[in-house]
């Protein structure tokens, strides 16, 4: 008798839990057709930029690491990281049966690239992980975390795995930034005001393209300052000086 009971509140507990799934499935039959032209086609240019813009960061972490030559096991840990995220997003593109089309992401990545490189010649140290480990990690982060909404179930799995990564890689610039904070406000200011608005254009830029991928413009907007205003309030910068820093991004 005792027993019996016990069957049939696992046989209850089954099928909720059976239930539940269901309904799961079917809340995520919003999903796209990845199939059509038209998914292919903007998926082309974001996979490239995903690609493009994984390889950049490892660039940038080796260059980053001569100039703080102390960091370079650290840095090259990050950097492995990065070839691994190119891999896997790769295979992402290959598995829709899609092209990257890396011109245009060499194009996309541009202006920032430049920044970067020639904050690099000068040796500034604050710019360069302003560009790479917060601005371009913040926006990696705002874009992977709503692809994982709505994408196919194979990228799912490895954009998963990816942001779990970005968040040590912007929490790496963060605890740099907090620990020389004093003596690297001025350009972190500076940097910001003229990179931000970059981040800005390319989010303008992707966002159409984005949307046939059922990736909503706000939600990656609100996404990149989540994570953008939490880096800078956790390096110790105060409201106004975050409000600041992101009101460069409208004018
Ligand atoms: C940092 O480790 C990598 C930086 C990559 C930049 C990502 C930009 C993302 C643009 C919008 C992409 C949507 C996600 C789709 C993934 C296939
Ligand atoms: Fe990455
Ligand atoms: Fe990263």
């Amino acid at each position: 008798m005792h027993n019996e009971l016990k069957t049939t509140d696992m046989q209850t507990l089954e099928s909720n839990k059976k239930t539940t799934k269901e309904s799961i499935n079917s809340m995520s039959l919003n999903l796209p057709d990845f199939t059509t032209d038209s998914y292919k086609d903007a998926y082309s240019r974001i996979n490239a930029i995903v690609i493009e813009g994984e390889q950049e960061a490892h660039d940038n972490y080796i260059s980053i690491a001569t100039l703080i030559p102390n960091e370079l096991e650290e840095l090259t840990k990050l950097a492995r990281m990065e070839m691994k995220h190119k891999k896997g997003f790769t295979a992402c593109g290959r598995n829709l049966g899609v092209e990257a089309d890396m011109v245009f992401a060499k194009k996309f990545f541009s202006k920032l690239h430049g920044n970067f490189q020639i904050a690099l010649e000068k040796g500034n140290l604050t710019t360069c992980l302003l560009i790479q480990a917060i601005l371009i990690e913040a926006f990696a982060i705002s874009a992977y975390n709503v692809y994982i909404r709505v994408a196919d179930p194979f990228a799912k799995k490895i954009t998963e795995g990816v942001v779990k990564d970005e968040y040590l890689h912007l929490n790496y610039g963060q605890e740099w930034l907090k620990e020389n904070l004093s003596t690297c406000k001025e350009e972190l200011m500076e940097a910001n005001k003229v990179n931000l608005p970059l981040i800005k254009k390319m989010l303008d830029e992707v966002a159409d393209d984005a949307s046939v991928l059922a990736m909503d413009r706000e939600e990656l907007m609100e996404e990149f300052m989540i994570a953008y205003q939490d880096t800078l309030m956790e390096i110790g910068l105060d409201n106004r000086e975050i409000a600041r820093m992101a009101m460069a991004a409208i004018v």
